[in-house]
């Protein structure tokens, strides 16, 4: 049991070291990419690169989650933990959407 516990451990290093985090950018009331594809474990930073605010956030099964406004020049990051599509929105301007794909 012992080493069972320990092969665990070394796996779930193993998993953070490769986690990676992704640059998402928020300009001309687009995001960009407008798809990204990415791993369970690792995070996306989104960075309004507009002279006004942006606000991120997604209603999706895999990932449900409110960054909140994001004011001019700011960043913010979120972790994706489960598999699955991700539809992102900014709630300021409706037609500003993207698609994170998270896979195992
Ligand atoms: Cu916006």
């Amino acid at each position: 049991m012992k080493s069972v516990l320990f092969a665990a451990l070394i796996l779930a290093g193993l998993n953070a070291a490769h986690a990676e985090e992704h640059l998402a950018v928020q300009r001309a009331r687009a995001f960009a990419p407008a798809e990204l594809k990415i791993r369970v474990g690792d995070s996306v930073r989104f960075s309004n690169e507009d002279a006004f605010s942006h606000s991120v956030l997604s209603s999706s099964e895999a990932k449900s989650f409110d960054l909140g406004t994001l004011p001019k020049g700011t960043q913010r990051s979120v972790t994706f933990d489960k598999t699955g599509v991700v539809d992102v929105i900014c709630g300021i301007h409706p037609n500003m959407k993207m698609r994170i794909v998270v896979a195992p």
